[in-house]
């Protein structure tokens, strides 16, 4: 899978990869992340990448020949898809997730702290995806959020003990309680049943946990 990631701040994007299972995908070549930045591609002696917006207001516009440039400078492979990182999104869900990983190349557009010119939307027509109802300062970190939540649904990525841990997320509902050793801790004591070898049981405490949970915390995710 190839990542090809339009940002202001190719650092944000790259510095994230070095870590935990993220790099061993890198390592392996089972995903490449690839930045452009637009301001490479502008044509002013300053670099100018933003200007303020007609009509008023507040704040600074993405111009769009930078951005248009640098997108047309990314070679697009086959099964290609473009997406735009913004509030105004499709919100990024699992189901969303598995959508993406079938793609052999996801080309990425962050803003960062300002909207972009609305023709940059009109001329690339990507897909546009927002990570959540919260403001944040740009699209790196949502990128990033969609680079690793891509990543581990490609063959390669996770190990065998990660991706059996993913199996219990798939039906929608949340993680039974873990514990590990001590059996006690500060007077806390791990539930019997973990610990009677019986795996009905076990599977079935586990279950109920799942369901309570996820009527208590999420309520929104049971049909
Ligand atoms: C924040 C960009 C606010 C634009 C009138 C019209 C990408 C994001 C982002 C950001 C504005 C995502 C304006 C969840 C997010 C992102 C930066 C508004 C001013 N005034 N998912 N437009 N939350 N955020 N621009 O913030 O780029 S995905």
């Amino acid at each position: 899978m190839i990542f090809d990631v339009l940002t202001l701040f190719p650092e944000m994007i790259q510095n994230h990869l070095q870590f935990s299972i993220l790099k061993r995908a890198v390592d392996s070549g089972v995903i490449d992340v690839r930045t452009v930045n637009p301001r490479d591609f502008t044509l002013d002696k300053h670099k100018k990448v933003d200007d303020t917006p007609y009509g008023g207001g507040a704040g600074m516009v993405l111009m769009p020949q930078p951005y248009v440039d640098a997108y047309e400078s990314v070679e697009k492979i086959e099964n290609s898809i473009t997406i735009m990182l913004s509030p105004q999104g499709e919100p990024l869900k699992e189901g969303l997730v598995k959508e993406l990983a079938n793609y052999d190349q996801i080309v990425m557009l962050c803003g960062h702290y300002e909207g972009f010119d609305e023709r940059i939307r009109e001329i690339i027509k990507p897909r546009e995806i927002s990570i959540g109802d919260f403001v944040l300062t740009g699209g790196e970190l949502p990128a990033l959020c969609v680079i690793d939540a891509v990543s581990r649904k490609i063959e390669g990525t996770l190990g065998k003990i990660e991706s059996a841990n993913d199996d219990s997320f798939a039906d929608g509902l949340l993680e039974y309680p873990q514990y590990t050793k001590p059996r006690e801790y500060r007077g806390l004591r791990v539930p019997d049943v973990l610990l009677n070898g019986n795996h009905k049981e076990i599977n079935e405490f586990r279950q109920e946990q799942r369901i309570k949970r996820t009527k208590e915390r999420r309520p929104d995710l049971m049909c």
